[in-house]
């Protein structure tokens, strides 16, 4: 089906540096020939409107004070996202979500998962999977996960959890960096954890595999969240929280061609691509090319 791409440049979700020009630079490292490329038929809605954060007081709306940075703009932001990311599917379309820090994947897949059953696998350096009352830095980059699963002040939300989404179907890839309480509500939690040592005894193919058997289980399909820091920072240097000892450049590929082999993908995200930190747009450069191995390119 035809790509539809959604801009949603936040920043309001880490320390701001520059993330939100991360749909701009995608675009410019010809995100559009990429999809052209990969056999796909692409339109280009533009991006979501959303206010400076300078404009905006961090601290206006938290469940507790002070524990999840500007709450209320990245709800404001989440809703109209769910929404664009709904409608897309409902036009037959394949939506195809440009970030902005990581808290836009509540809205993505509280978009993706409206009426329907779907699996979610998180290629990320980190668990994204505090909450307001485990957060040691307040940034809500670092909850999207826990957040669309409902935990802590989440519970019960209309905005951020999805209730359309089974933990049993949600699986983390490439974790190094977690936070102490984070650490122990993943181990708490059904969802499946692959760690940097899981991929080093086991290998990358065998490790996306087997995510893709969890969260495939879910009846329409899987949403693919791919954090750019889940690559290593030599060949990712733009993003805000880099941390070494990643996935090579060719293992990422590998990941998102099996993940396109499989045809169960339902909505693609890539986020966290930071220009400011970047170094000649190489970062958005390799985003492009990952969503369209995603997308299904290929050599032959
Ligand atoms: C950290 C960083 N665990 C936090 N999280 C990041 O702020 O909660 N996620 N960078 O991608
Ligand atoms: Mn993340
Ligand atoms: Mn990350
Ligand atoms: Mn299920």
């Amino acid at each position: 089906e035809r790509v539809r791409v959604i801009g949603a440049p936040l920043d309001y979700g880490a320390d701001r540096r520059g993330v939100d020009m991360g749909p701009s630079a995608i675009r410019y490292a010809g995100l559009a020939g990429e999809l052209a490329a990969s056999g796909r038929t692409a339109v280009d809605r533009g991006d979501l409107s959303v206010p400076r954060a300078e404009e905006r007081d961090p601290d206006a709306e938290t469940p507790v004070r002070g524990s999840a940075k500007f709450l209320r703009e990245v709800r404001d932001v989440c809703e109209r996202l769910s929404e664009a990311v709904e409608d897309t599917l409902a036009a037959g379309e394949f939506p195809l979500v440009l970030g902005g820090d990581h808290s836009i994947a509540i809205g993505s897949i509280q978009g993706s998962s409206r009426n329907a059953d779907v699996g979610v696998i998180w290629f990320d350096a980190h668990g994204d999977f505090n909450t307001p009352e485990t957060s040691p830095s307040g940034n809500v980059h670092g909850m999207p996960m826990a957040a669309a699963l409902g935990h802590g002040s989440f519970a019960g939300t209309d905005w951020a959890n999805a209730p359309g989404v089974d933990p049993e179907n949600v699986v983390l890839v490439g974790l190094r960096s977690l936070d102490e309480k984070e650490r122990l509500a993943i181990r708490e939690s059904p969802v499946t954890a692959y760690t940097m040592s899981d991929i080093d005894e086991r290998g990358i193919t065998a490790v996306t595999e087997e995510a893709l058997e969890v969260a495939g289980s879910a009846a329409d399909g899987i949403h693919v969240s791919l954090d750019m820091d889940w690559l290593d920072p030599k060949e990712a240097p733009g993003v805000g929280t880099p941390v070494r000892g990643g996935v090579t450049y060719r293992e990422a590929h590998a990941a998102l061609e099996i993940v396109a082999n499989r045809k169960v993908l339902r909505s693609l995200e890539v986020v966290e691509v930071n220009p400011i930190l970047d170094s000649g747009n190489e970062t958005a450069s390799l985003a492009v090319e990952l969503a369209a191995s995603a997308l299904g390119k290929r050599i032959l």
